[in-house]
């Protein structure tokens, strides 16, 4: 057996590098990795992936003493490739850290999205087109395609100004998000980068690492949509969950409650509901198509680190398999290890990234933060598991998982929280509810309403929300459209609508009514 050839990789951020290893393995190729400044030359094939923020990452590079090798590496002509903060390293700096150099390259800066009428940061699939490059030599760009749609994280990119770029010999891919175009990918010469990460990008990313690790800078490749057919800008996501926990058995299988009770009702106190292995199920969600897969511990609270070890083998495994963003919930805290050791959340978040997960989802530990935050005057504390994780793998790594239960009243003067009139009255006629958090996935009431929550997270860091409704949970019933739409109403990140899927139609729905970023669906066997 031939070994395969091999590749490059920068090993100088703790973030999720194992999927871009596993995604480089699936294309054929080995991986080495590249752990001090000397060792940069033994590179024929470089590759600088990056996560988070662009201070962080190039002041890491700068003290590692890696930014004049890659300098050395690029210009001798060796092959490179730059993938999220690695493509932002070629430019000559960004807003993100006005202070802090890029590699300068590329004589341009990276400006933040304009948050104003979108969700900031960027999440999701969206476009690399080509076509600005038409007419010129290169009109394709290692098997980027036109209809293809690929996975952005980010809140920070280059603006794309036609021709300037051009002009100076590179070949340019462009998305749009809202009114703002800007660079998806950029290829001159020996130099490739990618704003999305095309490990995960499922096929169409694998296509694109594949492309030019074998060299092949254009494709003879007919695109299949006509051009009025293909989607220009951000889609919304579908994203497959797996509530997971052990049975009575010992096993970890894939659940699902009806209201957060996953027992099946039995006189005899139901066995937990088996749907089927964690591991199989995501593969199965993947090929079916679904954009992102989440995963939550949901007996976390009761287990100690130790007894997490399952869920990192799981995210292991996946990663092997599934090539599109994976999130881990349940448990990220911080812990004391059955010996005492204490673990800040921040090194149980590290061992998921490590272990393959791109996002990490945070439930109880966030209410109580937040009611921290408003005890303090809505003061910072800097300790909070968001603010560390955000500040360490950007905020793009941190979701909050919220689990709202409705609590119907009289009328707005009957709580201080925050209230909706709603068009479904409780059985007594009042239509006037407020929706409470709860932790410990729905045992305990808390006194502060999803809205204080989604705000106070907002500002401690947290990218996105994961909005659940426990009345609506494995009800396969539609989403709660009105919470969705006013969650949506308050803050600036992505929400991924939750609870209530059954059908197809019932994603459709809640596009078509709620401006909500993404939906989940949990029970539902099939997503399309
Ligand atoms: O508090 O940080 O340890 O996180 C615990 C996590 O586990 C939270 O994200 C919490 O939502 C979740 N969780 C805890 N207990 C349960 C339970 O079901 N008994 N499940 C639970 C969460 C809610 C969604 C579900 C949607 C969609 N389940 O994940 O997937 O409601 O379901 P549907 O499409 O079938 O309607 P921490």
């Amino acid at each position: 057996q031939t070994a395969m050839p091999s590749v490059h990789l920068l090993d100088y951020v703790a973030g999720n590098v194992r999927s871009l290893v596993n995604a480089i393995n699936k294309v054929g190729y080995d991986v080495e990795w590249i752990k001090s400044p000397e060792e940069v030359r033994n590179a024929d094939t470089l590759i600088l992936p990056g996560v988070g923020h662009f201070g962080h990452c190039l002041s890491q590079l700068s003290a590692g003493g890696f930014l004049e090798p890659i300098k050395e590496h690029i210009n001798s002509g060796k092959r490179f490739m730059g993938i999220c903060v690695g493509l932002q390293a070629l430019f000559e700096g960004s807003e993100e850290d006005p202070q802090t150099p890029g590699l300068g390259l590329i004589p341009s800066r990276l400006r933040k999205f304009d948050d104003s009428s979108k969700s900031v940061p960027h999440i999701g699939w969206n476009s690399a087109k080509t076509s600005h490059n038409e007419g010129s030599q290169t009109s394709s760009i290692y098997g980027l395609r036109e209809e293809s749609k690929y996975y952005y994280v980010h809140s920070y990119a280059a603006p794309y100004e036609p021709g300037v770029l051009e002009k100076q010999g590179w070949s340019v891919a462009t998305a749009h998000y809202g009114e703002e175009e800007f660079i998806g990918a950029i290829a001159r010469g020996n130099v490739f980068a990618t704003q999305f990460h095309p490990e995960k990008s499922g096929q169409a990313g694998l296509r694109t690492i594949r492309a030019f690790l074998d060299g092949q800078l254009s494709e003879k490749h007919e695109t299949s949509l006509p051009s009025s057919e293909r989607r220009d800008g951000l889609t919304r996501r579908v994203i497959a969950c797996l509530d997971v926990r052990t049975n009575d058995q010992g096993d970890l299988v894939v659940t699902k409650g009806d209201q957060y009770d996953v027992r099946e009702k039995s006189a005899s106190g139901g066995q937990v509901r088996n749907l089927g292995k964690p591991v199989d199920m995501a593969k199965k969600y993947y090929e079916q198509g679904a954009d992102e897969v989440t995963f939550l511990n949901i007996t976390s609270f009761r287990n100690c680190p130790l007894q997490d070890l399952p869920m990192l083998e799981i995210l292991r495994r996946t990663s092997e398999t599934v090539f599109v963003p994976l999130t881990i919930g349940g448990g990220i805290r911080e812990m004391t290890d059955t010996d005492g050791t204490q673990i800040s959340a921040l090194d149980v978040a590290k061992m998921y990234f490590q272990s393959g997960a791109d996002k990490v989802s945070i439930g109880s530990d966030a209410v109580i933060a937040a009611e921290e935050y408003y005890q303090n005057g809505k003061k910072l504390s800097g300790k909070t598991a968001i603010e560390q994780i955000s500040k360490a793998y950007g905020n793009q790594a941190v979701v909050v998982s919220v689990d709202p239960k409705r609590v119907y009243v009289s009328g707005p003067e009957a709580t201080t929280h925050h209230t909706i009139k709603t068009k479904f009255p409780d059985a007594n006629g009042q239509d006037t509810c407020w929706y409470q958090c709860t932790v410990k996935g729905g045992r305990e009431m808390r006194d502060i309403d999803v809205r204080q929550l989604v705000q106070a997270v907002e500002a401690m860091g947290a990218g996105e929300i994961l909005l659940n409704c426990i009345d609506k949970d494995g009800s396969n019933s539609g989403f709660d459209h009105e919470l969705i739409q006013d969650v949506k109403d308050a803050i600036k990140i992505p929400v991924i609508a939750s609870s209530g899927a059954g059908k197809p139609a019932h994603f459709e729905d809640v596009f078509a009514k709620t401006t909500t970023d993404a939906a989940l669906g949990a029970g539902m066997v099939r997503f399309y």
